[in-house]
């Protein structure tokens, strides 16, 4: 789903698939971390696998390591001066290579790396750091990895337990003047946002968060200000809580319910609307008899139904009610609003699994259903006894992963979507709802990360401004351009580039912060 840093990730995102089996061997014999680990040997030499399928294996440069301050890049082209804030990205780079029996880990397991661009006055500084978990702090000071498979607390080294497993390697969002970094299986990590120091490795906002999960798909109410968001397997490994809460522009929580989802399986994105929080439960299900074995977290079943939940804002959660239809394997809303006592939410989807290293239960991987496209989801309220979902699919000729909205429009009825296109020629895909029109922005020999939208001015319109990211050079083994595309000229091509003398960490997701949220920026 994800281009990480360049071909070969995404390569052995692919090929990275099931561990099951080597694990297995040696669950039970209390092996792995905890023997290497043992009676204060020296810590091995950092050699990761050669074989570009075992985590973080392949050519060098694959993952990064280095936390790098690069003052005033190189900019080819014209950077708009009145552009002030910080772009902010952050993905996995293993840390360290895992022992032997977990080298099929998942880069999806990879301790996150934070990065940031600077962007005032038409210059760009770039400064990168590893979110400092108690992970990271951990394995650094042991000098090797001890947290074993992704998701799977049975394969950590014994000295590591009751440390957050959490790698903060997913998205990152900035509130009341926090830059918070999530993995969906632990709480946030809180950095600064100008230097990106980690300033709490377990970030609870004051000890309200009553879930030891917390979703990286938050979402901010731009009437309100407020921020919103969920953790699954809330109470522990595969538990059914679902914690829903929302927090005011102050970051203290003013809203927290607990709700029992029918069955323990990945909820990667939600939907909020001035009046409804919209759950997704896929049929990526968490799986015990896969976590004893000594594998990843998670199999897909596609003989669980997947269920959408609607519950009010404000509720105390007992009106949730829950809605079946059409088996669509979704991973990231578009966006989505409440049309009376309709909902309206546009996802991307496959009709099959879309994570080929997650294994399928029932039958081979198939890329075909896999494929994702966006789906318009309706939900009608106003029958008590209704239980089902109605879904199509908009945009049929358009295929993706990634689904983003201008932020500003989170909770609203919107008209603008962005979302990485797959197949041969890639880029990313703007559609507008209103014109229902779809519009492709690519840039020759640049494969594109994640496009994330600024807006031109704070209070620019809708889908007015830019889609900045990371474009790999096809041509230069990688090299990173930051590149900036204005949505109202895309024909015109990048208005900016900032050319990187390196390949840069790779990324999942990013967020773009406005300097007037970003405490002390003026001065920066
Ligand atoms: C996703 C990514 C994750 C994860 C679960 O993109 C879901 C979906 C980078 O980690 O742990
Ligand atoms: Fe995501």
């Amino acid at each position: 789903m994800t281009d990480t840093s360049g071909p070969q990730l995404g390569r052995r995102n692919f090929l990275g698939a099931a561990t099951l089996g080597t694990g297995a061997a040696l669950v039970g014999l209390g092996t792995g971390g905890a023997a290497l680990a043992a009676a204060g040997s020296p810590a091995p030499q950092v050699d990761f696998p050669d074989d570009p399928r075992a985590f973080a294996g392949g050519p060098p440069g694959t993952n990064n390591r280095a936390e790098i301050d690069l003052y005033d890049c190189e900019v080819e082209g014209q950077l708009p001066l009145d552009l002030d804030g910080m772009f902010y990205r952050v993905g996995p780079d293993p840390q360290y290579p895992k022992p032997e029996q977990y080298k099929g880990d998942i880069m999806f397991d990879g301790e996150g790396h934070v990065s940031a661009f600077r962007i005032k006055n038409g210059h760009v500084d770039y400064r990168t750091r590893y979110a400092k978990t108690q992970r990271w702090k951990a394995q650094h000071d042991a000098r090797r990895s001890l947290f074993g498979m992704y998701r799977n607390p049975l394969t950590d080294d014994p000295s590591v337990k009751g440390l957050s497993r959490g790698t903060a390697n997913t998205q990152l969002f900035l509130h009341h003047g926090k830059l918070l970094v999530f993995k969906e299986d632990s709480p946030p990590v809180y950095l600064d946002p100008l230097t990106l120091e980690t300033k709490d490795d377990y970030y609870t906002f004051g000890g309200k968060l009553d879930s030891q999960t917390h979703t990286a798909h938050p979402k901010i109410d731009p009437l309100t200000g407020e921020y919103i968001a969920f953790g699954y397997e809330a109470d522990g490994l595969l538990s059914k809580s679902v914690v829903v809460f929302s927090a005011d522009r102050h970051g203290a929580v003013n809203w927290h319910t607990k709700v029992q989802v029918p069955y323990a399986g990945m909820m990667h994105d939600f939907v909020v609307t001035q009046k409804h929080v919209i759950l997704y439960l896929t049929n990526m299900v968490s799986d015990m008899d896969r976590i004893k074995a000594g594998g990843v977290h998670f199999s897909y079943d596609s003989r669980a139904p997947v269920y959408i939940g609607v519950l009010r804002r404000g509720g105390d959660g007992k009106d949730l009610r829950w809605f079946t239809g059409q088996n669509l394997f979704c991973t990231h809303s578009m966006g989505g609003w409440s049309d009376g006592d309709k909902i309206v939410m546009d996802w991307d989807g496959g009709e099959g699994n879309q994570f080929p290293f997650f294994p399928s239960l029932h039958e081979p991987f198939d890329p075909v259903k896999g494929t994702g496209y966006l789906r318009r989801f309706t939900i009608d309220l106003s029958s008590k006894s209704n239980d089902r979902f109605q879904v199509e699919t908009i945009y049929p000729e358009v295929s993706g992963v990634l689904a983003r909205q201008d932020d500003r429009f989170h909770t609203l009825k919107y008209r603008y979507g962005y979302l990485n296109g797959v197949g041969p020629k890639g880029g990313w895909w703007i559609v507008d709802h209103q014109e229902k029109t779809t519009q492709l922005v690519s840039v020759p020999d640049y494969m594109l990360s994640e496009m994330t939208f600024v807006p031109r001015k704070k209070d620019a319109p809708e889908g007015d401004g830019y889609l900045i990211g990371i474009g790999s050079s096809m041509k230069e083994a990688g090299r990173s351009d930051l590149i900036l595309i204005d949505t109202k000229d895309v024909a015109a091509g990048p208005v900016a580039r900032v050319k990187m003398p390196f390949k840069c960490v790779g990324q999942v997701h990013g967020f773009w912060g406005d300097a007037s949220d970003i405490p002390g920026a003026d001065l920066a």
